[in-house]
């Protein structure tokens, strides 16, 4: 009884209400508010909104009338929010395009705003920091004819034991040398502080075995000899988490970045029939050989590789190095690599397969430049994000280097970047301006 009496008073009261407004209504006005697009104000500053990483972004929107009224933000085409003011955080840097679509019935208002994504300064490093590497995060290797000996590998050694093992052979300043094999192998460093970004400087420098030709047979070639340029790419621990995480990257644009058909030795590379593109999102797969061959046949048919072009082939194994070329502590039976492939850079100068000069890139790789040359100095201003827009980082935590070209050089072999060490050139007082623009 008394559940069925609330019910009915609740029934009253609710007619009651609907009854009034509808009567209200019908006495104000007798049709809603037609909005206006100057009705909706959004108070944007100046050039747009400025905000930093990790950090809430609160945008209100005032409107004459929400009666019918609906609200959607929309970031770089993504719709992000329905509500009619906006929070939202970004983790990542760079320009973006904000917008917020009003509707009211078939009307349809469209407001377009700019948001720019910074980082928050940060400290100096403290007293006491070393200039060079002093953790190696992993180290992955592609098939190559120093992988597994450049550090070499010993039964029963893990990820960890070879991590360690390139920390001794390049950390600390002990410039020994580690070989990242064939395209997209790669070694993931770290520091003891944070390499600051100086603008207007270049702030640290890989140092490699590059080096120059000397009897070039094309004495009009531009510079080169053993040039195997190794993508740069950088980390700055926005988080502090004190691990690199996958939207924390950035890759340095070196100079095929920006335009590879510059390269000074782009027409002979491709009248020698190189593979002379710059591939995005390039992808290869080795497949792990079952066993290591020993006739000269299978030695041909090594280890199977297919990219995502629609490639495939087999790397061989050569006469000069017999151990496996396959990374032996990787688990699985297949490994996939990606970066950018740069334009394949090796010519063979004797026409005879005895002098292959492999080509330098003008700036922003790694074992591409000699070492006391400027152009084996990088500017973090150089990063970039996935639309090729510069971040401007404060500073970077880690580095991750991997073999830029995907090229076989006849004896010589696979085109594989070699590291020996990298220097934070602030803590050295070594001081390169970047180039000019
Ligand atoms: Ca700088
Ligand atoms: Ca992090
Ligand atoms: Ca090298």
């Amino acid at each position: 009884m008394k559940k069925n009496s609330f019910k009915s008073t609740l029934f009253i009261i609710i007619s009651f209400l609907m009854f009034s407004s509808v009567f209200t209504s019908c006495k104000d006005d007798d049709e809603i508010y037609i909005l206006k697009r100057e009705d909706i104000k959004v108070n944007e500053p100046e050039g747009g909104f400025i905000t930093k990483v990790n950090q809430l972004l609160k945008i209100e929107a005032e409107s004459s009338s929400d009666e019918g009224v609906t609200y959607e933000w929309f970031l770089d085409d993504e719709s992000i929010a329905t509500t009619k003011n906006m929070e939202y955080m970004f983790e990542i840097v760079g320009e973006y395009d904000l917008r917020l679509v009003v509707t009211q019935s078939e009307i349809k208002y469209e407001y377009p705003f700019s948001v720019t994504v910074t980082f928050s300064e940060i400290k100096s490093p403290t007293d006491g920091a070393t200039a060079y590497i002093t953790k190696i995060l992993d180290f992955m290797p592609a098939i190559g004819q120093f992988t597994n000996v450049l550090p070499k590998y010993e039964e029963g050694d893990t990820q960890a034991t070879m991590n360690t093992k390139v920390l001794e052979a390049i950390g600390n300043n002990k410039k020994g040398m580690i070989s990242l094999g064939g395209f997209g192998g790669y070694v993931v460093v770290g520091f003891d502080h944070t390499i600051q970004n100086v603008k207007g400087k270049r702030d640290f420098r890989v140092l490699a075995n590059a080096f120059y030709a000397n009897t070039n047979p094309d004495p009009s070639a531009p510079e080169g000899g053993s040039c195997e340029p190794g993508v740069i790419m950088v980390a700055y621990d926005s988080n502090g988490n004190g691990v690199p995480d996958d939207n924390e990257w950035y890759e340095i644009a070196g100079s095929a970045h920006e335009d590879h058909t510059q390269e000074l030795w782009y027409e002979k590379a491709k009248d020698n029939g190189n593979d002379v593109n710059l591939y995005r999102n390039y992808e290869i797969t080795y497949y792990k050989p079952e066993n290591e061959p020993t006739t000269a046949e299978g030695k041909k048919q090594y280890i199977r590789w297919e990219d995502n072009k629609g490639n495939s082939g087999y790397k061989v194994k050569n006469a000069f190095h017999n151990q496996p070329y396959y990374p032996q502590w990787a688990s699985g039976d297949k490994i996939t690599f990606k970066g950018t492939c740069l334009p394949q850079n090796g010519v063979d100068e004797s026409g005879q397969g005895n002098y292959f000069v492999l080509y330098k890139f003008r700036y922003g790789y790694a074992d591409n430049e000699t070492n006391t040359k400027d152009e084996s100095a990088i500017d973090i201003d150089w990063a970039v994000n996935s639309k090729g827009q510069k971040v401007h980082l404060p500073g970077v935590d880690f580095i991750k280097i991997y073999t830029g070209v995907n090229q076989e050089n006849g004896w010589l072999g696979e085109c594989s970047t070699e590291i020996t060490s990298v220097e934070d050139l602030h803590i050295l007082g070594v001081s390169i301006d970047t180039r000019e623009e």
